[in-house]
């Protein structure tokens, strides 16, 4: 938890309005980063999802599972995710997550990017049950991969590497103005998991 290192990143909205990405690139110690990974990968119960293009079944290029209270659900990209109770060793990672951020989270979406064919297209978190200017809060652990973000309109984009052990922080009016990715790289065999939290009313 490396204070020093805490880095803010304006973000335009637009009309003069700013946000900000708030980034802790060395959030978890080298220790603490690889047993979460290896938690991750081992313990989390991995789902291999389909999204209908066009009437063909595509798989997602990556792994991932939703994570909350289990008598509520999460549907994003016609994908319907009925959220799976927070393991003890994430709901620690919760914890954590809010402390630092000092913002509340109840909800994880958990992706696996196995190697570097597995990637997340270009997309905001803007679904209407996640409430208005939701914030979004990353955890990434395993390999180091480049988040990109780009504006809706102006179209201007920024990358940022997101390593081993790192945190980010997505602020209000990011999802609205702005859409992310992870790009798919060459030559990449080591994994990474991604633990984006969201905090969702209860009825949802
Ligand atoms: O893997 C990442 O860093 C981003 C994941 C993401 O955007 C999402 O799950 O909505
Ligand atoms: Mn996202």
């Amino acid at each position: 938890m490396d204070l020093f290192n805490k880095q803010t990143i304006p973000l335009p909205l637009g009309e003069g309005r700013f946000s900000d990405i708030v980034f802790w690139p060395n959030w978890l110690g080298q220790s603490d980063a690889d047993e979460l990974l290896e938690t991750a990968i081992n313990k989390t119960p991995w789902r291999k999802d389909v999204i209908n293009i066009m009437g063909k079944q595509i798989p997602i290029p990556r792994l991932q599972n939703w994570f909350g209270d289990p008598n509520t659900s999460y549907t994003y990209s016609r994908i319907r995710l009925q959220a799976v109770a927070f393991p003890g060793w994430m709901e620690q990672l919760r914890v954590n997550v809010e402390r630092e951020t000092e913002k509340p989270f109840n909800r994880a979406l958990v992706n696996y990017y196995r190697d570097g064919k597995d990637s997340v297209d270009w997309h905001a978190d803007d679904e209407v049950s996640l409430g208005f200017e939701p914030l979004i809060a990353s955890v990434s652990v395993g390999a180091e991969r480049v988040f990109q973000l780009r504006h809706n309109v102006t179209k201007e984009k920024i990358k940022v590497n997101l390593p081993h052990g790192s945190l980010l922080l997505m602020g209000a009016g990011v999802q609205e103005h702005w859409q992310h990715s992870v790009a798919k790289v060459k030559q990449l065999d080591d994994p990474r998991v991604n633990f984006t939290f969201r905090n969702m009313a209860s009825n949802n």
